[in-house]
């Protein structure tokens, strides 16, 4: 029974060791993400699926796969967070007295929510706001009362970014649902988006101008990426509003729906969540890296996720699927 035991436990290191230079995972890691050898042992099949996942998280979030944490709805407060059966998550701006001004604990919420999200199996979120209007932009009483200095409101923008970086750089699909005022900050953060929907009532502007301020919360970056800078200038100026149509085809949103826009997007992110999450991740985090980069090094980096991405094994059955014809073809709308 002893060499048995014995036996069995070594083929299973060397198993687990074999799958471990297959990935090229470091073996500390591989040691902590194994299951307590009292626990009995591991298939290869199991094995290599575990080592799989460990190489998603080397590559891509760097963290242990035993840390992978849970959100707790019931700890925000600005925030309304809720958990749809499929993966898809519903994070509503909960202030709508306030119009749903930004002030520094929702940005404080929204770090916490995108930290987390990207680890804790969202496989897509619904970014809504409550009420009339999606987004009042930065707390203005708040800023007016706390009177900060110069340094202060550096880090209070800090913040911002930290929250909208996570959500563009994070790897989970979010889709905005705008309606009424998506202005200054609210702006920001609805351009911080994967996909932006509005209804018949949302319009954008940038009143920073008017306001005696500036943008603060990455507006330069990503509205100009969105309308281009003149157009951007334009508005921070003249404080002109785009709405309808018209702010579809400037790239404000990508959708313009006559009902809810809260509706369509909640069927975008559901269709979202189909994907498999790894290519999720790098659609929502490559693409944006990407662009940060030369394009030489794009083109690098791309070859890297392509390779990391399109072989998993998660993709084979789809893969099989398009090969026996039994998967869906590309067609034209009806
Ligand atoms: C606010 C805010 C706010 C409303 N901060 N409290 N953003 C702006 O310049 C937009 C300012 N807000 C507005 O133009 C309007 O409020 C709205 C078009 C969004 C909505 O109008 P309305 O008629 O429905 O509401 P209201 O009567 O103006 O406001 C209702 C309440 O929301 C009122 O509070 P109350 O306690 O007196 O009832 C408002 O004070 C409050 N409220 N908007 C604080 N923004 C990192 S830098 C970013 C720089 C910027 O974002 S600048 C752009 C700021």
């Amino acid at each position: 029974f002893m060499m048995n035991a014995a036996l069995v436990y070594l083929v299973y290191r060397v198993e687990l060791y074999a799958s471990v230079a297959r990935i090229v995972v470091g073996a500390d890691t591989a040691v902590r993400c194994l299951p307590d050898e009292g626990q009995g042992k591991l298939r290869v099949a199991e094995a290599c699926e575990i080592f799989q996942q460990i190489s998603v998280n080397v590559f891509f979030h760097n963290q242990d796969m035993h840390m992978a944490p849970t959100i707790d709805p019931s700890r925000y407060i600005n925030l309304a967070v809720e958990a749809q059966d499929d993966g898809v998550w519903i994070v509503t701006l909960n202030r709508p007295a306030k119009r749903n001004a930004l002030d520094i604990d929702t940005i404080e919420e929204l770090v916490d929510f995108f930290s987390l999200a990207p680890r804790a199996g969202v496989r897509a979120v619904v970014l809504a706001g409550k009420g009339d209007h999606f987004c009042a932009g930065l707390d203005l009483i708040e800023h007016h009362d706390e009177d900060r200095s110069p340094a202060d409101f550096m880090h209070v923008c800090l913040r911002w970014h930290e929250a909208f970086n996570k959500m563009e750089y994070g790897g989970v699909p979010v889709i905005a649902a705008l309606q009424g005022a998506v202005v200054g900050g609210g702006l920001e953060l609805a351009s911080s988006a994967h996909i932006r929907v509005m209804d018949q009532t949302a319009y954008f502007a940038l009143p920073e101008g008017q306001r005696g301020l500036f943008t603060g919360g990455g507006a330069t970056i990503r509205v100009t990426d969105l309308v281009g800078k003149s157009r951007m200038i334009d508005m921070m100026l003249t404080g002109r509003v785009y709405q309808g149509q018209e702010a579809v085809d400037l790239g404000l949103a990508q959708y313009i729906v006559e009902g809810s826009s809260f509706d369509a997007a909640l069927e975008l992110a559901r269709k979202t969540a189909e994907n498999l999450p790894l290519s999720n991740f790098a659609i929502c985090s490559a693409v944006s890296h990407m662009q940060n980069m030369s394009a030489m090094d794009a083109a690098y980096a791309e070859a890297v996720v392509a390779g990391v991405v399109n072989t998993q094994p998660d993709a084979r059955a789809r893969l099989a699927a398009f090969a026996d014809k039994t998967a869906a073809r590309v067609r034209m709308n009806k």
